[in-house]
């Protein structure tokens, strides 16, 4: 039924209904647009903290993008309705609000625009949104065809909500001179302090058109009247021309369009914040034309072709290949490059989306570490969050003490040093402003190793005060006792992997008390951990061991298990205990659920994550990041089948079943797809669409290391591929040092790697050329 059209460069959603929480994204600098094939829109931008330019019909606690986000009818959107003048007969692209299903429906999403093409009643629209680089303004533009071969009358009223804006001062006009609407609020404050804090706030959202309207409205109760949206009374008495004061804004204009057989009409608009007039008028004058528009597209396409990322793959799975090939650079670059959109990055989440930046821009993903060292506390632990601009604050999240922040340190360090082969980052200095105290980068990732060894109670367990990994596990040890099984096989893999750093670059000493700390940190894991066939999740600070077999609820969390494989804690006895007991009591269709079975009601010794709904996000959901870092560690101890079983999972379709249930485009991976499996069914597999997710930083990772293998050492390239069993061949090209390697990897008898058809002895390829492209065959 080709629901999905994916062709690699674009996907393409056939129905408005199949799948209503579909969606995309765009991304600048400044903001970011979720927008959903029906036409309903999240967006934010930066001022510099998060705001709103397009709000909810009623007084909004501040809040962007949610797992699963919720639709209503009046929910914030960019819409078009099209009236037949002559039969009197209505529709709105893309789909809301009249919901009427057209004859044809086309939802593309490329990397760099999302379009439609919609064609209902003889008459086609083909709407193309666009971001320019640097400003945040929506790009608009609107080609309407006849398809008749009669001439046609047609109202065109695109309809951009604006929504309440503020309960102090919020109005709309049409500007003549700018030729759009003009909402103006007072973003709504009540202590004095904050009025000089919101002052140079962009409290005006701009809907500007290129052609002059016939008409237009801005009070949204008066255009919907008694019709309401399905079928505003604006449509049928026309638009009166009005202001909105004090009333709550839209943005509505019509166009008469007299269309011969087979003619068309292209109309651009811009939509977004602005400061004042003047700002406005700026931004009209650098985009609101052709010429503007096709000079944005062309730098934003530059813009998203920098972060292609290193590797382009052919394997016997075309659908696996056209998300590695086409999405998944971009929704690593997406997080590298802007962080989120946040100015307090929780320090975990910034840490590994510079992971990420490792093969995309490993200068970005140097600058990351340092400045989150810059940030480190002088005992050597690291803030909850990292602030990124002046003024920045730590909000929400990060006011929770959590103690996990340090583990992420080696693994970024790690990847960068064997990307790069640049170990002269380890003599950096690096000064905290605030305290003075300036280090080596060596010495800080010293400092914080130590931290994570002292940070540890009598059994040599650590700490997890209100969380680690997992933000709601906040319950655990908020009174200073209880401690985290993850955490103290996390902190093992971190020393694990700076002792290896250290020996690198020739610190044999470091490397070895290191070495130690990880031999301490797993047999303390493997003394009070281990419960028969898996490692608990942690010790409550009323001594009580979870993640159990006794445990009727949250009784296998599948974290410990990952990184006891990772830490070297898990014997190879052990290791196929923990497989066995994931793949039976976590493994869904779906992916790996991260605990199971779901709690269903609050464990006041664990906390707010038993208090989600059972299946969804940490609470036992295929909560991909979790189930990525067990991927991740199935390539490390050799796990190849199990690893690109799950790993495959994590892209929807290419079957129809598989997108209906998940709801979700196979263009980015989301933070879940609902668990429970085994409770709740008919909701499992079910997308969140978030695209926040630290997971695409590790399925790059994963690539690299585990299933291309494809990585880098202190010496150079080595080849170390873990294909699936039922995979023969594959090809890769990768971008490694300045160098060109063009892989081909095939399964034969006469195993072993020629570079340039030399027999390499050792896998591995030194002394590599920047600029040269090499020709590589592994056998395997
Ligand atoms: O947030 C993520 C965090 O950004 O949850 C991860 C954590 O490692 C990331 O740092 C696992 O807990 O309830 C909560 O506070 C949740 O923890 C969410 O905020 C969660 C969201 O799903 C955002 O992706």
């Amino acid at each position: 039924t080709d629901l999905i059209i994916n062709d690699g460069l674009t996907c393409t959603l056939t129905s408005p209904i199949a799948l209503p929480r579909a969606s995309g994204f765009l991304w600048n600098r400044k903001m970011m647009l979720h927008m959903n094939a029906r036409g309903f829109a999240t967006s934010q931008f930066m001022q510099p903290e998060p705001a709103k330019y397009a709000y909810a019909p009623n007084l909004e606690a501040r809040t962007f993008m949610q797992p699963e986000q919720p639709y209503y009818a009046h929910h914030p959107g960019r819409f078009f309705y099209l009236k037949d003048e002559v039969t009197g007969e209505i529709f709105s692209a893309p789909y809301e609000p009249v919901r009427v299903v057209p004859d044809r429906f086309e939802f593309t999403l490329s990397a760099h625009d999302i379009t439609w093409r919609i064609e209902h009643l003889g008459v086609r629209i083909d709407i193309t949104l666009n971001l320019p680089v640097e400003d945040v303004v929506e790009l608009w533009e609107v080609t309407v065809t006849n398809l008749t071969n009669r001439m046609r009358t047609i109202g065109f009223y695109p309809f951009f909500t604006i929504g309440y804006m503020s309960w102090m001062n919020q109005s709309a006009t049409f500007d003549a001179g700018l030729n759009g609407i003009v909402a103006t609020c007072v973003t709504p404050y009540q202590k004095v302090a904050d009025y000089f804090k919101n002052k140079d706030f962009k409290d005006k959202t701009f809907f500007l058109s290129e052609r002059a309207p016939a008409g237009w409205e801005c009070r949204r109760e008066a255009f919907e009247g008694e019709g309401g949206l399905h079928n505003p009374d604006g449509l049928r008495d026309g638009l009166a021309s009005e202001d909105a004061i004090y009333e709550t804004p839209t943005a509505v204009m019509k166009f008469d369009l007299a269309l011969a057989a087979g003619a068309s009409a292209t109309h651009r608009f811009l939509f977004g914040p602005a400061f004042d007039d003047a700002e406005i008028a700026e931004v009209k004058a650098r985009y609101l034309s052709a010429e503007g528009f096709n000079t944005a597209r062309r730098d934003y396409q530059a813009y998203i072709a920098a972060g292609a990322g290193v590797v382009k793959i052919k394997t016997p799975d075309a659908h696996f290949d056209q998300f590695v090939n086409h999405w998944l650079a971009r929704q690593v670059y997406y997080h590298g490059d802007v962080n989120r959109l946040t100015t307090d990055p929780q320090t975990r989440n910034y840490l590994q989306d510079a992971l990420g930046m490792v093969y995309i821009r490993p200068d970005a993903a140097r600058i990351a570490l340092i400045t989150a060292l810059s940030q480190q506390h002088d005992n050597g632990s690291m803030p909850d969050g990292v602030l990124l601009v002046e003024g920045a604050e730590l909000k929400y999240i990060n006011q929770v003490p959590h103690t996990d922040h340090c583990v992420w340190l080696p693994i970024l360090l790690d990847a960068y040093v064997r990307e790069t082969g640049h170990y002269a980052v380890l003599d950096q200095v690096v000064t905290n402003a605030a305290t003075g105290l300036s280090l080596t980068v060596r010495a800080r990732m010293t400092a914080a190793m130590n931290w994570l060894l002292t940070a540890r109670d009598h059994r040599g367990l650590s700490y997890i005060a209100q969380g680690d990994w997992c933000d709601p596990m906040n319950m655990v040890g908020y009174k200073g006792k209880g401690v985290s099984g993850w955490l103290t096989l996390a902190s093992g893999y971190a020393l694990k992997l700076w002792a290896q750093i250290c020996a690198d670059a020739s610190d044999e000493s470091t490397a070895a008390v290191m070495r130690k700390g990880v031999d301490d940190l797993n047999a303390a894991a493997n003394t009070h951990l281990w419960d028969g066939q898996w490692y608990a999740r942690g010790i409550t600070d009323d001594d009580v061991v979870f993640g159990v077999a006794s445990d009727p609820e949250g009784r296998i969390y599948l974290n410990p298990q990952t990184w006891a494989c990772l830490s070297g804690a898990a014997s190879p006895e052990n290791q196929p205990l923990m497989m066995q007991a994931v793949e039976t009591q976590l493994e869904t269709p779906f992916g790996v659920e991260m605990l199971g079975p779901p709690y269903s009601k609050m464990r006041d010794d664990v906390g707010r994550v038993t208090q989600k709904w059972m299946g969804s996000a940490e609470n036992g959901a295929v909560y991909n990041h979790a189930a990525i870092f067990y991927i991740y560690s199935l390539f490390q101890i050799g796990q190849a089948d199990k690893g690109f079983e799950l790993l495959r999972k994590m892209i929807t379709g290419p079957d129809d079943a598989d997108y209906l249930q998940r709801g979700q485009m196979p263009v980015f991976i989301p933070n879940y797809y609902r668990g429970a499996f085994r409770q709740h069914p008919r909701t499992a597999g079910r997308s969140s669409q978030l695209f926040n997710t630290g997971t695409v930083a590790w399925v790059y990772h994963s690539l690299i290391d585990g299933l291309l293998g494809l990585s880098g050492t202190k010496d150079g390239l080595r080849l170390n591929p873990q294909l699936p069993a039922h995979w023969d061949e594959v090809e890769v090209t990768r971008q490694f040092r300045g160098a060109t390697f063009n892989v081909t990897i095939r399964r034969g008898e006469v195993k072993g790697v020629t570079c340039d058809g030399v027999a390499l002895t050792e896998p591995v390829i030194i002394n590599i050329d920047s600029g040269h492209t090499y020709a590589v065959n592994v056998v395997i």
